[in-house]
């Protein structure tokens, strides 16, 4: 396949890298995609891969050499759990990880980044509903406070060296292909697996807690829309309000039983409930929408009946 692109994705293991390295390799040719990661990935891949951190300057930089790389997807990060019970490094993975990349394209060794900042830039001090771009940042978790710096830091690169760095602020990303980890929305995930296994699930949200939240084909679709904009469309530099839709898990629930009748959960709420419940409830994208052409596919009974049949069928395969 002809492309002038060759393209890095940084974290291609993890919940999103896994999907949006095949959605690249499919769209610019298995021969101009590196996925790279910590570890190698577990299941068999057809994509080239580098092991490599992303704060190991001198392996990125071979990298970035041998396959003269045009484009970056970072997606290594700490979120927001996990990130609470290390500090240090949370911060030295989504800040240090991203000055490294960003210092590559200011030494013109690669021409355009993406990297995702997050809804918990926001905090308890934003207004609860319809989130506007330019409401107040005033973050509570340690990855609000890196994802609020790297947008910063975006936007500082931009302006003072031209850089070509495009970011959007992802709600919680729900999909089957892959599984989160760390996150405080990663119940939406695991309730769709256990609600298949056990047609049971404990959850550690509480029930009405509600949270912006996005199908994964359209976090990808955004994802992939933003890079291909002309430049000249991408006018906010910081992160764009990225919205899609917001539901609490007792919506959720009340939604997979229309497909599972016996499915029952428990609402056990843990620390993540407290870090849930300084985030906001829904996004006002009007930028994105108005700048690229942002629109979402899905909505929430047609992203529950997606996953549920997809799900079915690879648990139907394993049994085979
Ligand atoms: C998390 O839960 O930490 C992430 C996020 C909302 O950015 N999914």
């Amino acid at each position: 396949m002809l492309s002038h692109k060759k393209i890095l994705v940084i974290g291609s293991n993890g919940q999103i890298g896994t999907v949006l390295i095949k959605t690249l390799c499919e769209k610019y040719g298995y021969e101009n995609v590196i996925g790279s990661d910590l570890k190698h990935p577990d299941k068999q891949i057809k994509f080239i891969f580098e092991l490599c951190s992303v704060l190991d300057k001198d392996k990125l930089e071979q990298i970035i050499d041998k396959y003269k790389i045009t484009d970056v997807y970072l997606l290594a990060a700490y979120l927001s759990a996990k990130g609470e019970k290390n500090i240090n490094q949370a911060w030295d993975l989504n800040i240090n990880g991203l000055l490294n990349i960003l210092n590559f394209a200011k030494e013109e060794k690669i021409k355009k980044i993406f990297w995702p900042s997050s809804i918990a830039v926001f905090g308890p001090t934003t207004p609860k509903n319809d989130v506007k771009q330019y409401d107040k940042t005033e973050p509570v978790t340690i990855y609000g406070v890196s994802k609020l710096a790297g947008e910063a830091l975006c936007n500082y690169y931009y302006n003072k060296f031209d850089i070509d760095v495009r970011s959007i602020r992802y709600p919680g990303i729900i999909g089957w292909k892959s599984m989160p980890g760390g996150g405080t929305t990663d119940y939406a995930v695991d309730i769709f697996h256990e609600a298949i296994k056990k047609s049971k699930y404990s959850c550690f949200l509480s029930e009405n807690r509600i949270l912006p939240m996005m199908y994964m084909d359209d976090a990808i679709n955004a994802t992939i829309s933003i890079m291909d904009s002309p430049s000249e469309k991408i006018k906010i530099r910081t992160s764009y309000n990225l919205s899609s839709l917001s539901f609490s898990p007792k919506q959720i629930e009340s939604e997979i039983k229309k497909h599972i009748e016996n499915f029952e959960v428990k609402y056990e709420p843990d620390e993540r409930d407290n870090l849930a419940a300084g985030w906001p409830q829904s996004i006002n994208d009007d930028y994105a929408r108005k700048d690229w052409g942002w629109k979402p596919n899905y909505n929430l009974s047609h992203m529950v009946s997606d996953i549920i049949l997809n799900l079915n069928k690879k648990y139907s395969k394993k049994k085979v």
